[in-house]
């Protein structure tokens, strides 16, 4: 981590991570002094919210945002966004609190953040990839980073990968807040819009780790959106601002 100096937030969206929150926390916030944690909390019903109320008022480097229902993942990224940019931070991460994503990694995500706009944690260049998924998982990934890099063009390899961190300027310049699309189909339409405005997105290799502890919340609906979302963003583009010093 090369350039201490500057602040940046951890998002952790979550839906029922009690289990998980406290030792993903401790994790993150030991790897610099420079890192701060923000959870978007959609009223989860095992507590998860009352778990990081405790830990806030310990350690004043834990912030929490509750909302009042699952209102989605797209959105809680968006919640988290503006609370990052109105808050001053240089650099907004997200990342799974299932401890899928190994907070290992964020010190080299951080380096590329030197050089690059955006980072991508990625299971899908040399180094990286998925720790004990079922065979019918691992395909349907693969294939819809296939898909979907074809469909959009895009070079990143791991499209909907959701441990990421943008420099503020990526934020400010590509209004995610424009973003329709939610979960999944939010990840990847970032990736296209960053690339979009002309900024440049590394990836670093991850290994997905299974979820700790606490069930899944995706569903198959949400695939077939998403699948559809990649088709109606490269027939119809939105416009996308372009970044500055271009
Ligand atoms: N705030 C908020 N967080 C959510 C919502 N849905 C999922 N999450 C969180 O988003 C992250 C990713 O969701 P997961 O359920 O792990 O989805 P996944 O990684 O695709 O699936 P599994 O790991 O197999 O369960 C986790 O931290 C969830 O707690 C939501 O509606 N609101
Ligand atoms: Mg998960």
């Amino acid at each position: 981590m090369t350039d201490s100096t500057l602040r940046t937030l951890v998002i952790l969206p979550t839906y029922d991570e009690k289990d998980n929150v406290t030792p993903l926390s401790e994790e993150i916030l030991g790897l610099s002094s420079r890192i701060e944690i923000l959870v978007v909390d959609d009223a989860s019903p095992d507590g998860t919210g009352d778990v990081v109320e405790e830990l806030g008022k310990r350690n004043s480097r834990i912030h929490l945002l509750r909302r009042s229902g699952k209102l989605g993942l797209g959105t809680a990224y968006l919640a988290g966004f503006q609370y990052g940019l109105d808050n001053g931070y240089d650099l907004i991460f997200t990342m799974d609190a299932d401890r899928s994503h190994n907070p290992k990694y964020l010190p080299a995500m951080l380096e590329m953040l030197d050089d690059m706009d955006m980072v991508v944690g990625s299971r899908y260049v040399p180094g990286g990839g998925i720790d004990n998924w079922q065979l019918h998982r691992r395909l349907l990934s693969n294939f819809a980073n296939f898909y979907t890099r074809s469909a959009l063009r895009v070079t990143v390899h791991d499209c909907t990968a959701g441990f990421r961190g943008y420099r503020r300027e990526v934020l400010e310049t590509v209004d995610p807040f424009r973003v329709k699309s939610s979960g999944y189909s939010f990840l990847y339409e970032m990736v296209w819009r960053v690339t979009r405005a002309g900024f440049r997105i590394g990836e670093v290799p991850i290994v997905f780790e299974p979820r700790f502890a606490g069930a899944s919340k995706i569903n198959s609906s949400e695939i077939y959106i998403a699948a559809f979302r990649v088709l109606m963003i490269a027939i119809f583009p939105p416009k996308v601002p372009k970044r500055k010093d271009h």
